[in-house]
């Protein structure tokens, strides 16, 4: 049975390249599972959504009579019994990857938000201070250098490949876009190593490519308007 991706149908051009479905994407290509993309609306939510995923955010999966939101979640779910989650490795495996989105992600998301802000205050603002912006660096680079001196020690964050460098690299995709790295070596030639993968590259051409079908999409004229 297809095993059914939902993303967003469409999205401005600010967040294209870092939504969350590319973490799933990567996974499946890692596994070399195929599988079909649904979408639902970014606004207006709908109850379909909520029922899917209840702060109607994405990535969910359908896997058969399974529906998953959450994308650490879905993650393991996929890598489940395979090299990317060996049992032997599994709980090392576990607490990095949560530690990626629970410990990380927050302490980046945070920071980055404050940039978005400046950036785009249509849709994050206002801009804050600039103490609480030095505050939140602050407690990023907290996060940062420690896992800097780890990743200086060996290439994956728990021993070969697995879906903890999945969501750790991705997670720090986001402070890399932003030159927030340029102080950490080992993390820049992580998230290097990690995205040069054919894996990571196969999804995130299809992610943007997604994204291109939609403008097209939105500018095709609909059924039953004048041509
Ligand atoms: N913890 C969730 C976070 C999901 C999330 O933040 N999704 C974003 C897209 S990357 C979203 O849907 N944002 C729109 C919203 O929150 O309304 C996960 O990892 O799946």
């Amino acid at each position: 049975m297809t095993l059914t991706l939902y993303t967003y149908e469409w999205l401005p051009e600010f967040p294209r390249g870092f939504v969350r479905d590319i973490r799933v994407r990567w996974a499946l290509e890692e596994l070399g599972q195929s599988y079909a993309v649904a979408t639902v609306p970014v606004y207006p939510k709908t109850d379909a959504h909520r029922a899917m995923q209840p702060f109607t955010q994405v990535p969910m999966i359908e896997d058969g009579d399974l529906q998953l939101f959450e994308s650490g979640a879905i993650v393991l779910h996929l890598t489940e019994g395979s090299g990317l989650l060996p049992p032997a490795r599994r709980a090392t495996i576990t607490q990095w990857l949560i530690s990626a989105l629970n410990s990380v992600e927050p302490s980046i998301s945070a920071w980055v938000l404050t940039r978005l802000a400046e950036k785009l205050p249509q849709f994050f603002g206002p801009p804050s201070p600039p103490e609480v912006v030095d505050h939140l660096r602050k407690n990023m680079d907290g996060k940062l250098a420690p896992l800097d001196a780890i990743l200086a020690t060996r290439d994956w964050i728990a021993g070969d490949f697995s879906a903890a460098d999945i969501l750790l690299a991705d997670v720090l995709r986001v402070p890399a876009a932003e030159g927030a790295l340029a102080d950490y070596p080992a993390l820049t030639a992580y998230v290097a190593r990690a995205t040069a993968r054919p894996a990571f590259q196969r999804a995130y051409a299809d992610h943007m490519a997604h994204w291109v079908a939609a403008d097209a999409a939105r500018a095709a004229p609909s059924e039953g308007e004048a041509r």
